[in-house]
């Protein structure tokens, strides 16, 4: 596996690589980029939507990593809409890009449109987001973050939060899952349970757990619900910042204060999270690293290269508790 360093590395090295490509397009432009007189790659790439500043900053990152490689992009937003997608990628097809990338909204029923990506032998990068598929081949690669990794953080840091407050016997939790069968949603919950069972089974219980759909209006809206059906819940663990910062707002509307009398933790590490993880009001973060244009870039054109790349390259990222959040504010990218 590589590091993010070498990454980065790497990343700049094919953007110094490609020259300063004359005409870099963003948006869906139809013009064919040169690049010192030889034809820009072009890349077609299908964002699950604009959910969270999670995936406002994925899609700058993308953007942003495709300009400076000299990159002519085809960008669409599917609107958290797997149909939305299918058809983007249809039109990436029909069009003949060079490389597909996309973050696929859920991980199922891909493997139709990807059989037909193969037939025309244009390679399909996922970046951010897994599928589940019988057929391997239908992909190269998977640009992003280990999910459950993420979930099994979350409850090891919860253990530190617990201790911090000074909490003491049975915890009632409260889980605010993402999209519902979207990777990060799946993996998060699994990673988070696989350490309760194992080291939590007698004082750890999740009483209530839903889908936020990754926004903050579903979270504020769930949250309030789980608040009236269990007003005793001790701790909230929501699979993004998003989520968690609506549903301090439904805590605060109930007369609670968030990160006293319900501990949160969360995953992402967005700038709103740290600005409220500063306030006290969430307990802890796991990060996620939305950064994973320049990575993605140099993978692309490894695969329209015909190199051989790794089947997951994982994203390096860490944690953070509240008392880390001040110091840690003004470094945050995203
Ligand atoms: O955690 C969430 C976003 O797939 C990792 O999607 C991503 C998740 C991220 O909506 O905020």
């Amino acid at each position: 596996m590589l590091s993010r360093r070498n990454f980065l590395t790497a990343a700049v090295g094919v953007a110094a690589a490609t020259g300063l490509a004359a005409c870099a397009k963003e948006d869906d432009s139809a013009s064919d980029s040169t690049s010192g007189g030889s034809k820009a790659l072009v890349l077609g790439f299908s964002q699950v939507g604009s959910e969270s500043g999670w995936r406002s900053a994925n899609t700058d990152s993308v953007k942003e990593a495709a300009k400076t490689a000299g990159y002519t992009l085809k960008f669409s937003d599917a609107q958290q809409k797997q149909e939305n997608q299918i058809s983007a990628i249809r039109s990436y097809i029909t069009q003949g890009v060079d490389v597909i990338a996309f973050s696929p909204v859920v991980v199922t029923g891909w493997d139709a449109v990807l059989k037909e990506a193969k037939a025309k032998k244009i390679p399909v990068v996922l970046t951010d987001r897994s599928v589940e598929t019988s057929d391997e081949s239908l992909y190269v690669t998977l640009v992003g973050s280990d999910f459950t990794d993420e979930g099994r953080r979350a409850a090891k840091i919860l253990e530190k939060v617990l201790e911090k407050a000074g909490h003491k016997g049975a915890v009632k939790i409260a889980q605010l899952e993402g999209t519902t069968g979207a990777a990060p949603a799946i993996e998060r919950a699994k990673g988070f349970k696989e350490v309760m069972d194992a080291d939590h089974a007698d004082d750890w219980k999740i009483v209530v757990s839903q889908t936020g759909d990754f926004t903050r209006a579903g979270g504020k809206q769930v949250m309030a619900a789980f608040l009236q059906s269990n007003p005793d819940i001790d701790v909230l663990f929501a699979h993004n910042d998003d989520m968690g910062i609506g549903a301090i707002q439904a805590i605060e509307a109930a007369g609670k204060k968030p990160g006293k009398d319900i501990l949160i933790v969360t995953v992402d590490g967005v700038k709103d999270g740290f600005i409220a993880m500063s306030e006290g009001k969430i307990n802890a973060i796991v990060e996620c690293n939305p950064l994973l244009g320049p990575q993605l870039m140099e993978v692309v054109q490894k695969v329209k290269d015909g190199e051989t790349v790794e089947r997951w390259i994982k994203t390096k990222e860490g944690d953070f508790m509240q008392d880390q959040a001040k110091a840690a504010l003004p470094t945050r990218k995203y």
